[in-house]
C-alpha cells in the first residue's frame, strides 16, 4: 500500500515560497548568508514547523538543527538533511529543497498513519555554503566530528566577524552537543546545480559521490605607487599578478582532465584608480573528481605564481580556506535510489556532483546517497536559479520512497 504514497507538492511548493520571503532579493532570489539576521529568521521558521509537526526539535552547539520523528524502536535515525542558509545571490532551491522535502515526508507519512521501525530526523546544518565563513560544509562537518567546535568558532569570515560570535549574536548556539551522533543512514534531496540532467532530459540522479574541492585565499603585496610618475620597471604591481593568476587558473582548467577553477573574490587596495595596488585578496575554487590530478592541479599553480611574484617583486601568502579529497557515497544507497526513481516511473541516472553537500561530511560514517532533480539552464549560485515543480515533486517522492525504505513501515497499519 505504502508503493502508492506520495508527497502533497502544493504543500511543498506553500513552504518553499514561504521560505522564499526571508531574506528575498528585489529582483528574485534570496540572501541568507550563514549566521546573518535573515539566517536567523528562517531558522525560527524551520523550527516552527517542525514543532507543528510534533518533532523533537534540538538544536547543537554549532546551530544545527534537528527535528526527529520516533520510530517505533530506539536507535539512530534515517537522517534527510541539507541547508538552509545561501550565498549572496542565491536560489530559493539551493539546500532549501532537501530540507523543506524532508519535513514533507515527515507530513505525509503523519498523514498516511505509517509508523516506521526506526526514527526519522530532517536537518538544517549551519554555514553550508562557505561564503561567509570557510569552510563549506561547516555545521555538518562538526556534527560528524570532523571539525572541532572551538576551531570553528574561531573561523573568521569575509566581513570580519567570526563564527562563534555571529552564533550566540543571533541566539542559536544549543545545547546539544557535537561530534557524537551517528545516524543509520544519510539521504540528501539536492538541485543538481548543473546542465546534466535537463541536457539528457532526465529527471533524477543518482548522486555516486562529490569532487575533490580546493579553496584558497591569497594575499599578494606590492609597492603602492603613482600610476603617472612610476617607470613600468620599477613597478611592484600586485595586481599584474592577481590578473596572471587568474588567466593561469582558467588555463589549468583546459589542460587537466575534469579539472575546473574559478576566481570569485579579487579586492585590490586602495582600488583607486592612480594608484598602483598596494595589495591583492583573492580566492582561487579548485576541483577535480580525481584527487591526484587536484594535487597536481594545486602544485602547477603554485609554482607558477612563485615565479609570477619572484618576477614582479611581489610577496604571496596563502591561507587553505577548505580542502576536502572527493568522496564516494554508499554504492547499494546509490542503487536503493535508482530502483526507488524507476519504481515511481522516472528516469533516472547516476552522476557525480560538481557541488560539495553537507552529505560528504556524513559519507565516511554511514550510507550515504544524494537525490538531484534538474536545475533549469543548468543555473545555481544565481538568484534565477529554478526547477520545474514536476521535478521537485519527482525528487520528494524518491526521497520519501527511499526514507521509508531505510527506516522500515510498520507492518499493517496506516498505508504500509
Ligand atoms: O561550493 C559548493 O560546492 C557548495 O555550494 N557549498
Ligand atoms: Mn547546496
Ligand atoms: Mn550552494
Amino acid at each position: 500500500m505504502s508503493r502508492n504514497l506520495r508527497i502533497d507538492a502544493a504543500r511543498l511548493q506553500d513552504r518553499l515560497a514561504r521560505m522564499a520571503r526571508i531574506g528575498a532579493l528585489p529582483g528574485g532570489g534570496v540572501c541568507r548568508l550563514a549566521l546573518t539576521d535573515q539566517d536567523r529568521e528562517a531558522r525560527l521558521l524551520l523550527v516552527a514547523w517542525m514543532e507543528e509537526l510534533g518533532l523533537e526539535v534540538v538544536v547543537d552547539a554549532i546551530g544545527n538543527i534537528t527535528g526527529t520523528r520516533a520510530g517505533t524502536e530506539p536507535g539512530p535515525p534515517v537522517m534527510l538533511g541539507s541547508h538552509i542558509d545561501t550565498v549572496a545571490t542565491g536560489g530559493i532551491y539551493d539546500g532549501t529543497l532537501g530540507v523543506l522535502a524532508g519535513l514533507e515526508v515527515v507530513a505525509t507519512l503523519d498523514e498516511a498513519g505509517i509508523r516506521t521501525r526506526h526514527p526519522i530526523a530532517v536537518a538544517a546544518f549551519t554555514g553550508e555554503e562557505g561564503a561567509r565563513f570557510a569552510p563549506d560544509m561547516l555545521g555538518a562537518l562538526v556534527h560528524q566530528g570532523a571539525l572541532g567546535l572551538e576551531e570553528a568558532r574561531a573561523i573568521v569570515g569575509i566581513d570580519g566577524t567570526t563564527v562563534g560570535a555571529e552564533l550566540d549574536r543571533i541566539g542559536q548556539a544549543g545545547p546539544a552537543p557535537v561530534g557524537t551522533e551517528r545516524v543509520r543512514a544519510f539521504l540528501e534531496l539536492h538541485i543538481e546545480q548543473g546542465p546534466r540532467l535537463e541536457a539528457e532530459g532526465t529527471v533524477i540522479g543518482a548522486v555516486t559521490g562529490v569532487q575533490g574541492i580546493s579553496w584558497a585565499e591569497y594575499t599578494i603585496e606590492g609597492t603602492s605607487n603613482h600610476a603617472g610618475t612610476t617607470p613600468m620597471a620599477m613597478r611592484h604591481d600586485p595586481g599584474l599578478v592577481a590578473a596572471a593568476l587568474a588567466v593561469l587558473v582558467r588555463r589549468l582548467a583546459g589542460e587537466i582532465e575534469g579539472q575546473v577553477g574559478t576566481v570569485g573574490r579579487l579586492a585590490l587596495e586602495p582600488g583607486l584608480v592612480n594608484v598602483i595596488p598596494a595589495r591583492a585578496v583573492m580566492t582561487v575554487d579548485l576541483r577535480n573528481p580525481d584527487e591526484a590530478r587536484l594535487q597536481a592541479a594545486e602544485a602547477r599553480l603554485g609554482d607558477e605564481l612563485a615565479r609570477l611574484a619572484a618576477a614582479e617583486g611581489v610577496t604571496v601568502t596563502r591561507r587553505t580556506l577548505a580542502r576536502f579529497p572527493p568522496k564516494l557515497f554508499d554504492d547499494a544507497l546509490v542503487g536503493r535510489v535508482e530502483a526507488e526513481a524507476r519504481a515511481l516511473g522516472h528516469s533516472v541516472t547516476r552522476m557525480a556532483s560538481g557541488a560539495g553537500h553537507d552529505a560528504q561530511a556524513f559519507a565516511p560514517n554511514a550510507p550515504t546517497a544524494m537525490i538531484f532533480v534538474p536545475s533549469r539552464g543548468g543555473i545555481s549560485h544565481n538568484t534565477t536559479e529554478y526547477t520545474a515543480p514536476e521535478h521537485v515533486e519527482a525528487g520528494a517522492n524518491v526521497l520519501l520512497h527511499t526514507a521509508l525504505a531505510l527506516a522500515m513501515p510498520v507492518a499493517g497499519e496506516g498505508g504500509a
